[in-house]
């Protein structure tokens, strides 16, 4: 009999035309944390997610699941706040204007916008040195996947109630990724827009801002999409654990009902 203690690392990942790693079209991926008892279903819903992407039929999928070592974090889930716009413009001079209150500086936001314009696909988001602006992981490597994070679906519910909130899943996994990040010391803030053609918006997060959504940052159809973390390597040892932290601590988000967000 397994432990309901114990938890698995559930990730999937599906692209077309040939592997990820031998340069095929990312078009989907997943990542939950299940207990042995949740393994079947869990892993059917992230089949099922793969399978039916607005970014086309994938020819090549990986799902794995490994069991987990390290104990889980329990991290409470980042404020979100909605920003209504109605151009691509003004939701982008939103992200501007909240990433300067986070604490980057615009000649740092601009060097990110033109690392971000070179880069043609992204599998996971990219490193950016909050002081520098110099792109901090390996280009070869196409960004950095953050794994391990879940929430459970229930605390989810009773979350998205209070705060009338949509129960979306898309925005679920988006905050749930924003909040384990911004919970490293080390994040100063994140800049992330969808590259599925049918989702347009994006958000900026940060400790004192919370999740920032901005419902308009790029054009209907486009398959670009942006994830950076601006990092202050000073505030981590260095940047092997800073990418440890996000791909391999496990991190349950947990809300409490008395907690006022
Ligand atoms: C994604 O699709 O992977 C990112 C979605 C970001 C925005 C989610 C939301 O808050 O609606
Ligand atoms: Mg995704
Ligand atoms: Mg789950
Ligand atoms: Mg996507």
């Amino acid at each position: 009999m397994q432990s309901e203690h114990t938890y698995y690392s559930v990730r999937m990942r599906a692209a077309k035309g040939d592997s990820h790693k031998n340069g095929g079209k990312h078009i989907s991926g997943g990542e939950v944390i299940a207990t042995f008892s949740e393994l079947e279903s869990s892993i059917a819903r992230l089949v099922e997610k793969g399978l039916t992407h607005s970014r086309g039929k994938p020819e090549f999928m990986n799902v794995e699941f490994e069991k987990i070592e390290q104990s889980v974090e329990h991290v409470a889930p980042l404020a979100v706040h909605t920003n209504s716009v109605t151009t691509i413009e003004r939701g982008q001079a939103t992200a501007r204007s909240l990433l300067t209150e986070a604490g980057v500086h615009h000649n740092v936001i601009n060097k990110s916008y033109q690392v971000l314009s070179q880069i043609s696909e992204l599998r996971g988001a990219v490193l950016i040195d909050v002081h520098t602006g110099q792109r901090l992981d390996d280009p070869a490597k196409n960004g950095v996947r953050v794994s391990r994070m879940d929430w459970p679906w229930n605390n989810f519910e009773s979350w998205a109630k209070t705060y009338h909130l949509p129960q979306n899943n898309r925005m679920k996994e988006a905050l749930v990724l924003a909040t384990k990040v911004i919970h490293h010391p080390a994040t100063t803030a994140e800049l992330c827009w969808s590259d599925d053609p049918d989702y347009i918006t994006g958000y900026v997060a940060n400790r004192a801002l919370g999740y920032q959504r901005i419902t308009q940052l790029k054009e209907l159809g486009d398959e670009k999409g942006c994830r950076i973390f601006y990092v202050d390597p000073t505030k981590v040892e260095n940047l092997d654990a800073y990418i440890n932290y996000l791909t391999r601590q496990p991190v349950f988000i947990h809300w409490e009902k008395e907690q006022v967000i």
